[in-house]
C-alpha cells in the first residue's frame, strides 16, 4: 500500500516561519503515523523559486537570483532538517525535469482549445500572486490577506484558461467523495467558491514583468504563472509523465494551510482535468496559527515565532509537540514563545519526563539497575494498564490531519493516569517493608511497561525524545506494523543509561 503527502512548496521571499515548519511537521507526523501501520510512504516538502515576490525579495538585497534562490532554499532546508521532518523529495522548482514538465502539461491544454489569449485590466495583488475581482478588496482597495502590499492595476495581455466547462464536473466529484476536503468547514466553503460561474483563470505573465518563471511553450514572450507551475509540482515530484507515478498519485492527499484553499480546490482540479489527469485522492486543510490573544503575527507587533529560537530553549520536540498538540480543526490556534515552555514545562516535563526519570531512577538504585519483575496484577493496575492501552490505540490507526489534536490530548490522559496511579501505590513507601517489596516491584514494572507503550506511540509525533526514552528503558525494538501491546518490556531486564528527558525551560 502507498501513501504520498504533499506540502505547499513554500515562497522564498522570506525566511523560514512557523507556519512553514507546521505543515512540514504535520506532515511528518502523519508520514511516520502510516509507516507504522505499514504503508510505503513518500513525503514532499519543498520551495516555491517562481513568481514577481521572489523575484522582488532578490532585487531588494541585490543578490544575483539564482544565488538568492540557493541561499532561501538552504534555510528552509535546514529548518526541516533540523525539526526532523523525514521527507523523501525536497522540491525546488527550479528543476529542468520541472519545467519541462510544466511546459508539456499547458501544450496539452492548450491543443484542446481551453486557453485564450486576451487582454485584461484589472488589480493585481503581489502577495498573493492573483488578479483581484473588486469585491475580493477590502473598502480602501486593498487585499485583505496583504494589507501591508499595495495592489497594482495592471493593463495586460495574458494567456488564460477556461474554469467553468469544468466547474460541475468538480461539484460532482466533491459530492460523490466526501473525504475530497476535509474538514467539512473547509468543503463548505470550497462548495461556495463553485456555486457561482468562474472566471477565466490567468496561467501567463509577459516577460515584461515576471522573468522568474517557466516559458510558455507556445509564446516565448511569456512565463507562466507561478500557481499553475507550482501545483504542478505534486505530479512532478513523482516522475509524472513518466510512468511509474500512477500508485503514488492515487494514494496523494495534500496538506495545507486555509489561505490557499482555491488554488488547490479550484484551479488544481480543473487544471488535471483540464489535462486529462485523474485528481488527487485528498485535500487536507487547517486553520493558522496566530499570536497570543488572537492578533496575526508580524514582526511590526513583534509577536512572531521564530521556529529556531523556540528551539533553542525547548529543544526540536519542545515545538513539536505544542504543533501536534494546539492546533484546532476549523479556527485559528493562539501560539507564542510563552504559551510553548509552559506546555513543555507542565505535560512534557512535569506529566511524561518527570514520571519517567522517577520511576526509571528508584528501580535502577533498588532494583540493581533492572526493570523489576512483577508479581501477581491488583484491578488497579489492569484499570492503568487498560486507560493506557485504550489512550494509545488511535496511534495503531490511520490519524487524519485534524485528528491528531485529539490523539495527543489522549496521551496526556494517560500521563496524567499513570501519575495518579504512582501517588496512590507510593512504590518509595512500598520497598521500605520486605513484604511489601514485591508489590513495589510490581507497581514500577506496570508504570514502566505503560511507558514504554506510551512512548512507542510518541515516535509519531517526539521521535527524538521518545528514541531516547526507550532506550533509558532499554525497550526491545517495536515491530512494523506497530500495534499497541502491553508486557513487551521483559521484567529482569537491565535498564539503559538514564538522563533527564526534558529538562525544565524557566
Ligand atoms: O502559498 N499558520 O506559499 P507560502 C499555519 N507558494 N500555517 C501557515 C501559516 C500560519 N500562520 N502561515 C503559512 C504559498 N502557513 C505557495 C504555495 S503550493 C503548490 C504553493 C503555511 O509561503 C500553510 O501551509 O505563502 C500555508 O498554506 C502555507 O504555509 C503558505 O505558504
Amino acid at each position: 500500500m502507498k501513501s504520498y503527502i504533499t506540502t505547499p512548496i513554500y515562497y522564498v521571499n522570506g525566511k523560514p516561519h512557523i507556519g512553514h515548519a507546521y505543515t512540514s511537521i504535520v506532515a511528518d507526523i502523519m508520514k511516520r503515523n502510516r509507516e507504522a501501520l505499514g504503508y510505503e510512504m513518500m513525503l514532499s516538502t519543498g520551495v516555491d523559486e517562481h513568481g514577481q515576490k521572489n523575484q522582488e525579495a532578490a532585487a531588494d538585497l541585490e543578490m544575483d537570483v539564482n544565488a538568492y534562490l540557493d541561499m532561501r532554499c538552504k534555510e528552509f532546508k535546514d529548518v526541516f532538517d533540523q525539526f526532523g521532518v523525514s521527507y523523501d523529495y525536497f522540491v525546488r522548482t527550479s528543476r529542468d525535469g520541472h519545467k519541462t514538465a510544466v511546459a508539456g502539461m499547458e501544450q496539452t491544454i492548450f491543443d484542446k482549445d481551453l486557453i485564450v489569449k486576451k487582454q485584461y485590466t484589472g488589480t493585481y495583488c503581489k502577495g498573493c500572486e492573483e488578479f483581484k475581482k473588486e469585491s475580493d478588496l477590502t473598502e480602501d482597495g486593498q487585499c485583505p490577506l496583504h494589507p501591508t502590499m499595495k495592489v497594482e492595476t495592471t493593463d495586460e495581455t495574458n494567456y488564460f484558461l477556461k474554469l467553468e466547462p469544468f466547474r460541475e464536473k468538480l461539484l460532482q466529484h466533491i459530492d460523490d467523495n466526501p473525504d475530497f476536503v476535509q474538514p467539512e468547514a473547509f468543503k463548505n466553503e470550497l462548495k461556495k467558491m463553485l456555486a457561482e460561474p468562474l472566471e477565466d483563470l490567468c496561467i501567463s505573465r509577459p516577460k515584461s514583468r515576471v522573468t522568474l518563471g517557466v516559458e510558455l511553450p507556445f509564446d516565448q514572450d511569456f512565463v507562466t504563472y507561478v500557481w499553475f507551475d507550482a501545483l504542478a509540482n505534486y505530479l512532478t515530484n513523482i516522475g509524472w509523465p513518466e510512468n511509474g507515478y500512477e500508485d503514488w498519485w492515487a494514494g496523494c492527499e495534500h496538506l495545507i494551510g486555509k489561505d490557499i484553499l482555491k488554488p488547490h480546490g479550484v484551479y488544481w482540479p480543473i487544471m488535471l482535468m483540464a489535462a486529462g489527469l485523474p485528481l488527487p485522492k485528498k485535500l487536507s486543510v487547517h486553520s493558522h496559527w496566530v499570536g497570543a490573544g488572537g492578533v496575526k503575527m508580524s514582526k511590526s507587533i513583534g509577536n512572531t515565532v521564530d521556529p529556531e529560537e523556540v528551539a533553542e530553549k525547548v529543544g526540536i520536540d519542545g515545538l513539536r509537540w505544542y504543533l501536534a498538540r494546539h492546533m484546532r480543526a476549523d479556527s485559528d490556534s493562539q501560539i507564542s514563545v510563552d504559551l510553548i515552555i509552559q506546555t513543555f514545562n507542565s505535560e512534557l516535563g512535569n506529566k511524561i519526563g518527570n514520571l519517567l526519570s522517577r520511576v526509571a531512577k528508584f528501580s535502577n538504585k533498588n532494583f540493581d539497575g533492572k526493570v523489576p519483575a512483577p508479581g501477581a496484577l491488583t484491578a488497579e493496575d489492569e484499570a492503568l494498564r487498560k486507560t493506557v492501552l485504550d489512550a494509545v490505540a488511535g496511534f495503531g490507526a490511520w490519524i487524519d490531519m485534524a485528528d491528531i489534536p485529539a490523539q495527543v490530548q489522549k496521551i496526556v490522559e494517560a500521563a496524567t493516569a499513570m501519575n495518579e496511579y504512582i501517588d496512590q501505590q507510593a512504590p518509595w513507601s512500598l520497598f521500605k517493608n520486605e513484604e511489601t517489596r514485591e508489590r513495589c516491584a510490581t507497581v514500577l514494572y506496570v508504570t514502566l511497561d505503560c511507558q514504554r507503550v506510551l512512548f512507542e506511540a510518541l515516535r509519531q509525533v517526539i521521535p527524538a525524545s521518545s528514541g531516547k526514552a526507550l532506550a533509558m528503558l532499554n525497550a526491545p525494538s517495536a515491530e512494523t506494523p506497530w500495534k499497541p501491546e502491553l508486557d513487551r518490556l521483559p521484567g529482569g531486564n537491565p535498564l539503559g543509561e538514564l538522563g533527564t528527558l526534558f529538562p525544565r525551560v524557566q
